[in-house]
């Protein structure tokens, strides 16, 4: 059946509604970044630049380094972003949008978060990077989809039953990453562990200026949880959406973080933008 013209919003060029990008404007290896200014700061190490389009905070380069096809594209912050960001890229590959029907042969694509993020754990040092092996997300985008085939339920319920939030309204999902795409990432200085992805930077991931976060002692619970020799090593604000998204979609995603702030010792980094150009040029030789 035909999506109608409310579900699937095309601009009068054709493109999708908010990304404002065509078909042919992307490539099957798509590296997401935070913040649109990033977008450059990727794109620069290409040989060739072809695409740069925007709309909002969401900006795309695409282009090609030592031949392959790379897409780079900007969420914003958040995942109510994220899920404007997957569901119209992923439209992008697998809905024709002359006959406004899914394709019935699934065109898979391959995401790789290029984050920034806190860790939790007094040990892990800032300025280090981190891949997430699962995510729990807080912030509740996944408990709208019938997602229950792609989750990780062992994680998910031994996080839920430890922290005892559901009286404070918060029930965590969980994800898994792309096992195989995290193998092409791996590295000796690459640090694993869960992120926990919330809607939030303060209240949420346990900050206090002026207003007092409800539950006070949010990081340490979260910090003091083991789950199959893992544990809970960073809070940022995407991860979960960008896994659990990716996997309803039947495409591949992985999450790394530059760590550039130390919430156990109040520790930030003194060369943040140092240490992201360090991931992005990481990133940026493994997959080409
Ligand atoms: C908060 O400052 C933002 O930084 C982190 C958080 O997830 C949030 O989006 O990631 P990015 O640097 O990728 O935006």
């Amino acid at each position: 059946m035909a999506l109608g013209h409310s579900e699937l919003i095309l601009n009068p060029d054709g493109s999708i509604y908010h990304l404002n990008l065509l078909p042919e404007d992307i490539a099957q290896t798509i590296i997401t970044v935070g913040d649109p200014d990033r977008v450059k700061s990727v794109s620069k190490y290409f040989d060739r630049i072809e695409v740069q389009k925007g709309k909002r905070e969401f900006l795309a380069h695409t282009g090609t380094l030592n031949g392959k096809r790379l897409t780079v594209i900007s969420t914003g912050i958040g995942t109510d972003n994220i899920d404007i960001v997957f569901n119209e890229l992923d439209a992008l590959v697998n809905v024709d949008f002359q006959k406004r029907e899914v394709k019935s042969k699934l065109t898979q694509l391959d995401f790789i978060r290029i984050g920034t993020s806190g860790t939790i754990q007094a040990d892990i040092p800032v300025d280090s990077f981190l891949l997430s092996s699962a995510a729990i997300g807080f912030e509740g985008l996944l408990h709208f989809y019938g997602s229950g085939q792609g989750r990780n339920h062992l994680l998910e319920s031994t996080l839920n039953d430890y922290l005892d939030w559901s009286k404070h309204n918060i029930t965590a999902y969980a994800f898994d990453f792309d096992e195989n795409l995290a193998g092409k990432l791996h590295g000796n200085h690459i640090r694993y562990g869960i992120t926990a992805t919330n809607s939030g930077f303060y209240g949420p991931q346990g900050r206090s200026i002026r207003l007092k976060p409800k539950i006070s002692d949010f990081n340490e619970k979260l910090a003091a949880f083991a789950f199959q020799e893992t544990r809970i090593t960073n809070l940022e604000m995407e991860t979960a959406g960008i896994y659990g998204l990716a996997k309803l979609h039947g495409h591949r995603a992985i999450s790394l973080n530059a760590i550039l702030a130390n919430r156990a010792t109040g520790q930030f980094s003194n060369t943040p933008n140092k240490t992201v150009d360090t991931l992005i040029q990481y990133v940026l030789k493994k997959i080409t």
